[in-house]
């Protein structure tokens, strides 16, 4: 049977690669190629460039109403396929489809709401100078070309979080979606026509990271590159445009402490961490997958937390009750395995899962692993340095503040990290003292799209999130007049 094929979407309308050729497409629940996707390269990206570039000023010079009216259409378009981005969703990647109904979807289309109403009410400073009588304002203009590169685990959910807010300040967009995971990305380009998005104002380009995302980094017309992606490929991006001057927004990953204290709220406690360690097979790159636990509920915390995870049903992502499907490609399944080998060589004692799970029937290629939980390693092991992005965490006991902070900010990364405890001043002291970007109180995920998003050390790059996004993708202008 011919497998379906997925189209560029180039200067408004769906093309075949310049080269012809095609990358086959695999379904991770079951192992099998289901489709097709571009394998573009350098002369797809000129052709998304040009068509960006000549799009440009009309789209620049749109109202805020006009290209606001346009985003909420487009947020609509999305709301009323969710069934069918969900199921497609979940097949690309692997995630429950409960998951992706409630979660990666709906917060596509609210990406989309967010910035077609952000950009309303999106202004600048002015400066009165007392001494001289002069009055400066800063202008802020759209960039022109800006490149938006995601990656495969929240697929449209990264995809929509980069586009909307370029496009609300008034600039045109290359894209390119993972090649692991291009079936929403490719719905969105129908979705964008339907909704009258004029052609050439988002371009979506399918194909290899250093081919078609490469092309896009290093091509000149673009002027900005926002990025989420693993930090090897974020330090081989700034690599890349460093020299050319671009602005560049990197969201990296991570390797997040999710630290409990004796006094932590029990039960919510234990429900969401069974979520931050395991939700979409722990490939978020907020997930908490390095546990410290106070001494005093150790014990505890480890029996109840092992029994919830081998409760956890591991099974085809559009069963009802599954709870873990399966990771992303056979090639990320061997990778986490790895870890859990590493972890068992530097002297790692496996307390749940530890292994692939083959799922019987049509299932039984798919690329499953039970939720994997590990004890008795250092924290400064590899096993706990290294982002292993899987249903993989460690727990470790500690005793005071000081202790426990050193050891969750002895990595390379700091996105985020999170704290339970019912002792409001312990909450600030160690908030403020955890090098992360974002730091969660009790709770884990809880996201206000206002808010800034991102890490420092290296998990990225600058922010997205809020006005922080409108910034980036644009360049502001001061203006001086003496009066
Ligand atoms: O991501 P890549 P990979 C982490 C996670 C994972 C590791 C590698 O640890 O195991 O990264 O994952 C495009 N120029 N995260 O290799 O390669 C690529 O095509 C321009 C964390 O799958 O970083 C895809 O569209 N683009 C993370 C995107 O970059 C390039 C999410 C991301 O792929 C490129 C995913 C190049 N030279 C993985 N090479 C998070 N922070 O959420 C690749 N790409």
């Amino acid at each position: 049977m011919a497998l379906d094929k997925i189209y560029n979407y180039i200067g408004g309308r769906l093309a075949e690669p310049s080269g012809g050729n095609y990358l086959d497409n695999i379904n991770p629940a079951t192992g099998k190629a289901y489709s097709r996707v571009p394998a573009s390269d350098a002369r797809d990206i000129q052709d998304a460039v040009m068509a960006a570039k000549q799009a440009s000023k009309a789209w620049s010079q749109r109202s805020v109403d006009e290209r606001s009216e346009v985003l909420l259409r487009i947020a609509e378009g999305i709301e009323a396929r969710l069934d069918d981005l969900a199921e497609i969703e979940s097949i690309d990647n692997g995630k429950p489809l409960k998951l992706a109904k409630s979660v990666d979807i709906p917060r596509a289309a609210k990406n989309f709401r967010f910035y077609a109403t952000a950009i309303l009410h999106y202004g600048s400073t002015s400066y009165e100078m007392v001494e001289q009588p002069a009055i400066n304002y800063t202008l802020r203009r759209p960039l022109g070309v800006v490149g938006c590169i995601s990656p495969w685990n929240l697929p449209l959910y990264l995809f929509t979080w980069k586009i909307a807010p370029a496009l609300a300040a008034g600039n045109t967009v290359v894209a390119k979606p993972s090649e692991l995971t291009p079936m929403s990305a490719y719905r969105l380009s129908e979705i964008c026509m339907e909704a009258g998005l004029p052609p050439g104002v988002l371009n979506i380009v399918h194909g290899l990271g250093p081919e078609v995302g490469g092309a896009i980094t290093s091509h000149p017309e673009v002027k900005a590159i926002s990025f989420t992606g693993g930090t090897k490929t974020g330090a081989e991006i700034a690599r890349v445009v460093a020299p050319k001057f671009k602005k560049l927004s990197l969201e990296l990953g991570g390797k997040n402490p999710n630290i409990i204290f004796d006094d932590a709220p029990f039960d919510d406690m234990m429900r969401m961490t069974l979520h931050s360690s395991f939700a979409n097979q722990g490939q978020i790159c907020l997930c908490g997958s390095r546990i410290f636990i106070q001494s005093g509920i150790y014990d505890k915390f480890k029996e109840t937390f092992v029994k919830g995870a081998k409760r956890l049903k591991v099974g085809p992502p559009a069963d009802k009750d599954t709870k873990i499907g399966a990771v992303v490609s056979e090639a990320h399944m061997n990778k986490i395995l790895s870890y859990i080998h590493l972890a068992e060589e530097e002297g790692g004692t496996i307390l749940a899962g530890g292994q692939r799970v083959i799922v019987p029937g049509e299932y039984c290629g798919g690329y499953y692993i039970a939720p994997t939980i590990i004890e008795g390693l250092q924290y400064h092991c590899r096993t706990n340095q290294e982002e292993i992005f899987g249903p993989v965490v460690t727990i470790t006991p500690f005793d005071t503040e000081e202790e426990v902070l050193e050891m969750a900010n002895s990595v390379r990364y700091g996105l985020s990290a999170t704290v339970w405890t019912k002792d409001v001043s312990r909450a600030h002291r160690m908030a403020a003292r955890l090098e992360a970007g974002i730091v969660w109180v009790n709770t884990w995920l809880l996201r206000d799209l206002r808010t800034p998003f991102g890490g420092v050390k290296d998990s990225g790059l600058g922010r997205e999130g809020g006005f922080d996004a409108l910034d980036f993708f644009t360049e502001p202008k001061n203006v001086c007049i003496k009066y």
